[in-house]
């Protein structure tokens, strides 16, 4: 595919308006999920459960890419008709989560590398040919006492950047998601040191391995405090801290900025993202690409019951809807209450 087509992909994932629904979690992730509301993860629950997500009525004026899991990738609609046509039909855009997950990093103890890139070239052919038009890789980032090490900043880049590479030669969007987690009691200045520093590891790693800006998608956390710290920082020092870094790494070539929630709440996401959006002009779209902050209030209202399919769907369809209003930098947090 060449430059101009990965790019029209790209634009079309977080066009105005829209943003990314991230339903890939891993089969042990979401049986945390599933554990968390009582529910048996099973084949037939994960398929009626994701069912219920992109069924969910308009939910594709909000969402311009589905992230998938593997399974789900090869899952059908109750009629018969395969998720990813499904998605496609509606306007939204498939993908497919193609890392296998982050581990410890030999040497390193607390922090880890993320894996997947054996075989990869092979398996980005098949999804390409299931349907995926873009693909997402996560590496995670731990805070803690004397981490992380640059050496694990430099590894999980250049896996990034490698598998970037590998997509684009398949014609495939790479979502790239340098997660620097929000877990311990560190300082928002802490977390924009250490954001800043995986960002400019990512990007010297992307120009290394001639990655082309243009045809990709960010995927970042937000600058915040850590979730035990003692005085946490308020929305509008989040949204500062967070367009500073990303203003002083992230090339204009790139078309999309999509935020991960990283355990945020679905209404603090919501702000954050609208308050960067009312800040002004900026060089690309900055819109989400959240698993749980779309999702936690759509998990909590199914309570994997058919009778609260359309529930799900409901608390689905708000925080699109209002996630949509913050890439337009037009929500306002009183829409919370009205819409109750
Ligand atoms: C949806 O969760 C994704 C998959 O997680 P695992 O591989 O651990 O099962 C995850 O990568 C997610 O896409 C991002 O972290 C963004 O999700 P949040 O919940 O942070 O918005």
């Amino acid at each position: 595919m060449h430059r101009n087509e990965l790019n029209s992909v790209a634009k079309a994932m977080v066009a105005t308006g829209k943003g990314i629904l991230a339903a890939d979690e891993s089969t042990p992730t979401i049986g945390k999920r599933f554990d968390a509301i009582n529910t048996e993860s099973t084949e037939v629950t994960r398929r009626r459960y994701r069912e219920m997500l992109f069924t969910t009525p308009g939910i594709a004026d909000y969402i311009g890419g589905v992230i998938l899991f593997d399974e789900t990738l090869r899952q059908s609609t109750s009629d018969g008709v395969p998720f990813a046509k499904y998605i496609s039909d509606l306007g939204m855009i498939p993908g497919i989560k193609v890392d296998t997950g982050a581990k410890p990093l030999a040497g390193f103890p607390g922090e880890t590398v993320t894996e997947g890139l054996d075989g990869l070239r092979d398996r980005l052919s098949e999804y390409y040919d299931l349907g995926a038009r873009f693909a997402k890789w996560r590496a995670v980032i731990n805070i803690g006492e004397n981490i992380p090490s640059d050496f694990c900043l430099q590894a999980n880049a250049r896996a990034l950047a490698r598998y970037a590479a590998l997509c684009q030669e398949a014609s495939i969007v790479p979502i790239v998601e340098p997660e620097v987690l929000m877990d311990g009691d560190h300082n928002i200045a802490r977390c924009e040191e250490v954001t800043n520093a995986a960002l400019d590891a990512l990007f010297t790693a992307l120009a290394e391995h001639r990655v082309a800006l243009e045809g990709i998608i960010l995927k970042p956390n937000m600058v915040i405090s850590g979730s035990d710290a003692a005085d946490r920082a308020g929305p509008a020092q989040v949204a500062a801290a967070t367009l500073r870094c990303l203003q002083a790494h992230v090339p204009a070539d790139i078309p999309g900025i999509a935020f991960l929630s990283g355990g945020q709440t679905a209404e603090e996401a919501t702000e954050h993202l609208d308050l960067m959006n009312k800040a002004g002009d900026l060089p690309w779209e900055l819109s989400f690409s959240y698993g749980r902050a779309l999702q936690a209030p759509a998990l909590a209202a199914w309570q994997g019951t058919e009778d609260n399919f359309g529930a799900g769907q409901s608390a689905l369809f708000k925080r699109a809807k209002f996630n949509s209003l913050a890439h337009g930098g037009q929500y306002e947090t009183s829409m919370e209450s009205d819409a109750a």
